[in-house]
């Protein structure tokens, strides 16, 4: 999976609603979406999650469930994305199937280095930048740290974390092969046209980059 990877947040929606917002990103070309609520009840939660899914499946994009394998089951999520804290990756595997995607978030060299033994489909890096988003990070791995995880691990890289259009070249350029952005698109004045220019970027920083790891593979 590569591409722009919206991270919800309903209280960042300016007054919209989420499911608006998510068909604005599909409409922008995102490739996939998770529902991130940390204080919605389970119902409702899984409700929303029944939602989003409407809107995502009939254009083949994955829907994520932070954290809670059991919304992801209730709802037939594809996946879920689970970070340091939350229920251990074994057990997430071992509950939802191997054709489940799973991803971990990573926040510190340890993690990457544990990560290695896992298979998930892919590691969170987590922040790239400290974010007024979520302020409970660890130390932001910055454009050198998301270099060094990608020179050493095996799995895909989902950079989370302060990426915007103004950054996201760099970003991309540095090894990530998703952008996970929740206010670039969340809190857009037009979520639709924020997503498409993000993609947009991010197509471009990955031809190059493809183009210079074809380059040095063949000299
Ligand atoms: N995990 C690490 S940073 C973050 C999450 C959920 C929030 C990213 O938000 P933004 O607005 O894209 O910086
Ligand atoms: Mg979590």
């Amino acid at each position: 999976m590569r591409g722009i990877y919206l991270v919800t947040n309903r209280g960042l929606c300016r007054g919209r609603l989420l499911l608006d917002v998510v068909a604005e990103a599909v409409k922008g070309g995102v490739a996939c979406v998770q529902l991130r609520e940390k204080e919605t009840p389970t119902r409702a939660f899984v409700e929303e999650a029944l939602a989003v899914k409407n809107i995502l499946a009939p254009h083949r994009i994955p829907l994520m469930i932070n954290d809670r394998i059991d919304v992801a089951l209730a709802c037939g999520a594809d996946g879920v994305h689970i970070g340091q804290e939350d229920m251990p990756y074994e057990t997430a595997r071992r509950l939802l199937g191997p054709k489940a995607i799973i991803g971990l978030s990573v926040e510190t060299w340890e993690d990457v280095e544990a990560a290695q033994k896992l298979e998930v489909d892919y590691i969170g890096v987590s922040p790239v930048f400290a974010t007024p988003t979520k302020t409970d990070t660890k130390e932001p791995w910055g454009l050198e740290g998301l270099r060094k995880v990608k020179a050493f691990s095996r799995h895909p890289l989902t950079a989370i974390g302060g990426i915007s259009e103004a950054n996201a070249r760099e970003v991309t350029e540095a090894g990530a092969d998703c952008l996970a952005v929740v206010s670039a698109i969340c809190s857009a004045e037009n979520p639709a046209g924020a997503t498409a220019r993000l993609k947009h970027v991010f197509d471009e920083a990955l031809r190059r980059r493809d183009r210079r790891v074809s380059r040095d593979i063949s000299f």
